[in-house]
């Protein structure tokens, strides 16, 4: 029998599956493991300063390399520290494999140091319990190797997903068989995944060729299982007008004349109403938030029923959860939308025109720039966020890169950017964490080197993660960070002060007044290029000098803190001022 660690085994393990980089932060449980990955050539080891952002990282790199990254943790504060990123990555359905290291096996509720033991002995793992798919702790060495197995096929099958696989630290440096290692690596990597049936995908296409007003809502399922070009497809032959949840966002690109927009409290009144007055809806790929759905009031956005609905998703808990459906199938969207697409060629052969309706969709679009024309031109200082975001996408090319974080640069993004690219755009959608945005740049140009990648992310969310700068300069990674600066929580504080007349506690000031933070001076503080801009008209070629600098740059944009315009609903709205109709308020 050959014998050998159990972190050389692993790290073994990780090389075969294919994985080139570990997002982590050490601690002494897993200081094993650091040092067998010293000795991998094929895989790197991304340090970083905060677990949250190690987290973050790995979230931002799965979402563009479609498979599980891999996180390392230490235990403890470690652990509890990387939960934010990791819950985030759940409720995006992003799969991840994250490798913690635990108390020594032997000295469980001792509280040898760092020990969670409170309230139940070694049990840290159970924080994770509510938000990943499953969570192993791994209390012998011989399953070592089939527990990491099944947590790779788990977190990456079905509906993606995290998953924690909790590692007394003695267990990293124990002896195993070399032979459980090779049994699972045997075995295939690559499941098949379930399609839908050709009778129940000729019946949904059935049903939109009979609608008067068809209408197809997107959500981000369709890029998760890398069905964009075949949901291109169908769109064109059927010529469907199409809406899409935030996190649908440039599943069909932008520029597709049969895209109508947004829906919900950030969407467009055009989006809005078009969910209101289809008849048929088919629904792939999205769970009907409450942000996207305007918390379900049929008087703004979805009127089912009312319309009917299908809905295709790979998770039955998703399926007729908030609406009640008419046909529900449980399926992978990349065979099952080529499954609609086979349908509609055999019952539409020559396809559908709807000329009418593109006309009414570009009208709206055209109408909507130019309520928007005097924000996205105005010379104003600080800046107009409609004209960043408008500047922004002017200057990167069509397939960069474009993470967001929670604010301005998530809302308006979505509601007023055009995505080009389907998948181009990540964004925290589920769990809309603050904090998301820089470090997932990090995870997705070390994904996709040659890519443009932008993070906008205000200067809430931009503050709370500085230590980005950290890994970006150690690994000179190319990302440039623009930081929509309004010196507050501008969102909240645009809600604080329209409900209840304050911005207390959400705007950045002291009784001395403001209190700003100079994040160009930040970045040059961590050795990273860091551009503080005095007018408006500095902005686009700061830009596009950071894009050609092809090194980490920071750009501080001041901005005005006025709310992103709102054509939906969100129920806060009757919790604090029940029947008034209001909304947000401008805070400067
Ligand atoms: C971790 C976390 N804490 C709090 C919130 C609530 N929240 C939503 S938007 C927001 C303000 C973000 O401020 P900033 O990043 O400056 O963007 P702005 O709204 O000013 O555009 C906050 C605090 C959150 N989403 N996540
Ligand atoms: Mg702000």
């Amino acid at each position: 029998m050959s014998t050998d660690l159990i972190a050389h085994q692993l790290v073994r393990y990780l090389e075969h599956r294919g994985v080139e980089h570990v997002f982590g932060l050490c601690g002494h449980t897993n200081i094993a493991v650091l040092a067998a990955l010293s000795n991998s050539d094929r895989i790197e080891f991304v340090n970083t300063r905060h677990e949250q952002l190690a987290a973050h990282a790995a979230d931002g790199y799965a979402r563009v390399t479609k498979r599980a990254s891999v996180v390392l943790s230490h235990l403890g504060p470690g652990l509890t520290n990387a939960a934010t990123g990791v819950a985030n990555a759940a409720l995006d359905s992003i799969p991840m494999v994250v490798i913690a290291g635990d108390v020594p096996s032997h000295y469980y509720g001792k509280h040898p140091h760092q020990e969670i033991n409170l309230h139940a002995d070694g049990a840290q793992s159970e924080i994770y319990r509510p938000f990943v798919k499953r969570v192993w702790r791994v209390d012998s060495a011989h399953l070592f190797a089939e527990i990491l197995d099944k947590a790779f096929a788990l977190a990456e099958s079905g509906r993606p997903g995290p998953v924690l696989v909790d590692v007394p630290m003695d267990i990293f440096s124990a002896e195993v068989d070399v032979a459980t290692f090779d049994r699972v690596m045997a075995g295939t990597h690559s499941l098949a995944r379930p399609s839908l049936d050709p009778a129940t995908a000729e019946q949904i296409v059935a049903n939109l060729l009979a609608a008067e007003r068809p209408l197809l809502h997107v959500g981000g399922g369709a890029v998760l299982a890398d069905a964009t070009n075949e949901l291109a497809e169908l769109v064109d032959h059927l010529q469907l007008p199409v809406t899409h949840s935030l996190m649908g966002k440039g599943v069909v690109a932008d520029d597709n004349p049969c895209v109508v927009g947004m829906t919900g409290f950030w969407g467009t009144e055009f989006s809005n109403r078009t969910t209101r007055t289809a008849d048929w809806i088919l629904a792939l790929g999205t769970r009907f938030a409450e942000a996207d759905s305007s918390s379900w009031e049929e008087k703004y956005t979805f009127r089912i029923p009312g319309s009917k609905l299908m809905q295709i998703d790979i998770d039955p808990t998703e399926l007729g959860r908030n609406y009640p459906l008419e046909i529900g199938a449980v399926a992978d969207l990349k065979p099952a939308i080529a499954a609609l697409v086979a349908a509609a060629k055999r019952l539409a052969p020559e396809g559908v025109r709807r000329p009418e309706l593109l006309a009414q969709i570009s009208a709206s679009r055209a109408d909507f720039a130019e309520r928007n024309a005097a924000a996205v031109t105005s010379e104003a200082w600080p800046m107009r966020p409609e004209r960043i975001l408008a500047e922004v996408r002017q200057i990167l090319p069509s397939d960069a890169i474009i993470t967001t974080d929670v604010g301005w640069n998530k809302n308006g993004m979505a509601q007023q950017m055009d995505i080009l690219t389907p998948g181009s755009v990540l964004t925290p959608g589920g769990f809309a964490t603050m904090g998301f945005g820089a470090p997932a740049a990090l995870g997705a140009k070390i994904a996709a080197p040659d890519r443009v990648v932008v993070s906008l992310v205000g200067d809430g969310g931009f503050g709370a993660n500085p230590a980005v700068l950290y890994t970006a300069r150690e690994k000179g990674l190319a990302v440039v960070w623009i930081v929509m600066n309004n010196n507050a929580f501008g969102t909240i504080a645009g809600l604080e002060q329209a409900h209840f007349g304050t911005t207390y506690g959400t705007v950045f000031e002291n009784e001395d007044g403001p209190v700003p933070t100079d994040f160009g001076a930040v970045a040059r503080a961590y050795g990273v290029e860091g551009i503080t801009l005095t007018s408006a008209a500095e902005f686009a070629p700061a830009l596009k000098e950071a894009v050609a600098l092809g090194r980490p740059v920071v750009i501080d944009v001041p901005m005005v803190n006025v709310p992103t315009p709102t054509a939906g609903h969100w129920n806060i709205m009757d919790i604090y001022s029940p029947g008034a109709g209001i909304h947000h308020a401008a805070t400067n």
